[in-house]
């Protein structure tokens, strides 16, 4: 189900509660800022979603309130854990779902890294 973006952050959500150690995560790359680990459900043979630490529905909500240096450190990483991984060469894809029509369920903002395979067209038609 869709979340709706303009709802305050959810403190019970599932990225939040494995931010706290609630719930397992099969971790790729963390630092101050940053989380990484492995989708549940891959979409594709590397399939990893990169969080803030920080509490923040959405890209949205994440660039119109983050602090610059969180920001810089959430964009770093992404590119060092797919450069780290191997996948400039052959390639690969981010993708940030936003509210309703983004289709977005988990409402911290996460970025899904795809990679490993020829992925096809961004959309379907
Ligand atoms: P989105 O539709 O953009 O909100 O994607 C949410 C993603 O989160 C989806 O690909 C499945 C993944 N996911 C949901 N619950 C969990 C979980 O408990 N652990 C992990 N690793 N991934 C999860």
């Amino acid at each position: 189900m869709p979340i709706d973006p303009t709802l305050p952050y959810d403190e019970s959500n599932i990225f939040a509660r494995i931010l706290r150690g609630e719930l397992p995560c099969s971790r790729v790359y963390e630092d101050d800022h940053v989380l990484a680990f492995n989708d549940i459900n891959p979409l594709s043979p590397t399939h990893v979603l990169v969080i803030p630490k920080g509490a923040y529905v959405s890209w949205d909500d994440f660039s119109a309130r983050a602090p610059d240096p969180e920001i810089a450190a959430f964009v770093r990483a992404v590119g060092l854990i797919a450069r780290e991984a191997g996948l400039v060469d052959p390639g690969y894809r981010l993708l940030a779902n936003v509210g309703a029509h983004g289709g977005q369920e988990v409402p911290h903002l996460h970025i899904h890294l795809f990679a490993g395979a020829p992925l096809g067209p961004m959309l379907s038609r």
